[in-house]
C-alpha cells in the first residue's frame, strides 16, 4: 500500500545516500580490507556524501516536480544538474560533466558538449548510472523506465554504455521496488534487466554477474565484473552485491565497498537497490544520524513517493 510505497522510496534515496557517504573514503582503492570497512561502519563522524548523491537528489527533486512522466524534459532536468554542480561544485565530480555543465550556465546545449566529449566517443563512465535509481519510482513499464534512464543519462553520457549502464540500473531498481522475493527471483531480475539492454559488452558484463553468483569473496566478484568507473564494470558490480544482500542495505553496501574499485559509486547503487527492496526499516538508525542532510533526504522522497503512488503493476 502507500506506506510500504513511502518507505521503499525513503529506503531508496537513503541508502544510496548511504552507500555513497560510507563509500567515499575508499573510491580509488584497489583493495579495502573488512576491518578497514567495519571500523568506519563503526565510527561516530559525521558521513558526507559526493557527486553521486548530490546528482541522484537532484534528479529526484526534477521527478516529484514533473506533472507526467510524458513531461520529462533534458532541458530542464540538465539545468537542474548544472544548478546543483554550481552550487557545490567540490563533491568530487568526474572529469567532464563539469565541462557540459558550464555550458549549459552559459545557455549552450547539453548535447553538443555531450556529444562532443572523448574526442566524440562521449562518456562511457558510471555517472548516468550512479544518479538513475528515482527514475524507477515513476509508475511505467521496464521498457519505459529504460527509456527515461538513457535520456537522463545522455545529458552528460552520449556513450551507448553510459546509457545503458543507467539503463541496467533503473530496470533493476524497478524489480527491486515490485519484486516480492529477490532470493527467489535472482535469475527473473537480471533477465528483466537483460531484456533492455542495448550493447553487447553491458550484456557480458551481465554474464559476469550470473557466473559470479556463485563466488562469495567480493574480490573475486571484482575480478569477474570488474569495479571500476566504466559502466560496463560498476553498474553490474552493483547488481551483483544487491543480488547477494537484497535484504540488508548494509550488508550489500559493505560487499560493495569491499569489491574496491570505485567504492561510492558502486556502494550507492547497490544501497539504493537494496533500500528500495527492503525499505526504510532496514537501515539501522545509528548510521542514518550520521547521514548528511537526512531529513532533508526523507522530505524529498515523501514528495516523490506521493508524486509517483499509485504504481501501474505490470
Ligand atoms: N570523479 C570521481 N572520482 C575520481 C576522483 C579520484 C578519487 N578522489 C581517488 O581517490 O582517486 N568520482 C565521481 O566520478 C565518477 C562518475 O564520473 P562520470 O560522471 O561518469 O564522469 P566522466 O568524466 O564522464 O567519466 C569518468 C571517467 O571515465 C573515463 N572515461 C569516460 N568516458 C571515456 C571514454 N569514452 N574514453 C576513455 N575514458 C573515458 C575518464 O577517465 C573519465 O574521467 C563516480 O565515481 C563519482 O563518484
Ligand atoms: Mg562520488
Ligand atoms: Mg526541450
Ligand atoms: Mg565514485
Amino acid at each position: 500500500d502507500a506506506l510500504i510505497w513511502t518507505r521503499r522510496v525513503r529506503g531508496c534515496l537513503l541508502g544510496g545516500a548511504l552507500g555513497d557517504a560510507l563509500g567515499a573514503p575508499f573510491e580509488g582503492h584497489s583493495t579495502v580490507t573488512a576491518q578497514e570497512i567495519q571500523a568506519w561502519i563503526d565510527a561516530d563522524e559525521p558521513l558526507t556524501w559526493t557527486d553521486d548523491t548530490a546528482l541522484q537528489l537532484a534528479l529526484a527533486t526534477y521527478l516529484a516536480e514533473l506533472g507526467h512522466p510524458d513531461d520529462f524534459d533534458e532541458d530542464q532536468l540538465a539545468l537542474r544538474f548544472a544548478h546543483t554542480w554550481d552550487a557545490e561544485p567540490d563533491r568530487g565530480y568526474g572529469a567532464n560533466p563539469p565541462k557540459i555543465f558550464r555550458d549549459v550556465l552559459a545557455g549552450s546545449s547539453w548535447k553538443q558538449a555531450s556529444v562532443s566529449s572523448f574526442d566524440g566517443a562521449g562518456s562511457l563512465g558510471n555517472g548516468g548510472a550512479m544518479r538513475v535509481a528515482p527514475v524507477a519510482t515513476l509508475p511505467l513499464s521496464a521498457p519505459e523506465i529504460a527509456a527515461i534512464a538513457r535520456r537522463s543519462a545522455a545529458i552528460t553520457h552520449a556513450h551507448p554504455q553510459g546509457q545503458d549502464g543507467a539503463a541496467l540500473v533503473a530496470v533493476a531498481a524497478r524489480c527491486a521496488f515490485t519484486s516480492a522475493d529477490v532470493h527467489a527471483q535472482t535469475h527473473t531480475v537480471l533477465a528483466q534487466c537483460t531484456d533492455q539492454l542495448q550493447t553487447p559488452e553491458m550484456r557480458r558484463a551481465l554474464d559476469a554477474v550470473s557466473l559470479s553468483m556463485r563466488l562469495a569473496e567480493p574480490g573475486e566478484v571484482a575480478r569477474l565484473t570488474g569495479s571500476g568507473i566504466a559502466a560496463r564494470e560498476a553498474a553490474p558490480a552493483a547488481i551483483a552485491a544487491f543480488l547477494r544482500h537484497p535484504a540488508d542495505p548494509v550488508a550489500a553496501i559493505m560487499f560493495a565497498i569491499a569489491m574496491g574499485g570505485d567504492t561510492d559509486t558502486v556502494a550507492a547503487m547497490a544501497g539504493s537497490l537494496a533500500g528500495a527492496y527492503a525499505g526504510e526499516n532496514s537501515l539501522p538508525e545509528k548510521m542514518l544520524h550520521r547521514l548528511e542532510r537526512r531529513h532533508h533526504i526523507v522530505h524529498l522522497a515523501d514528495r516523490l513517493a506521493t508524486r509517483t503512488w499509485p504504481r501501474r503493476s505490470s
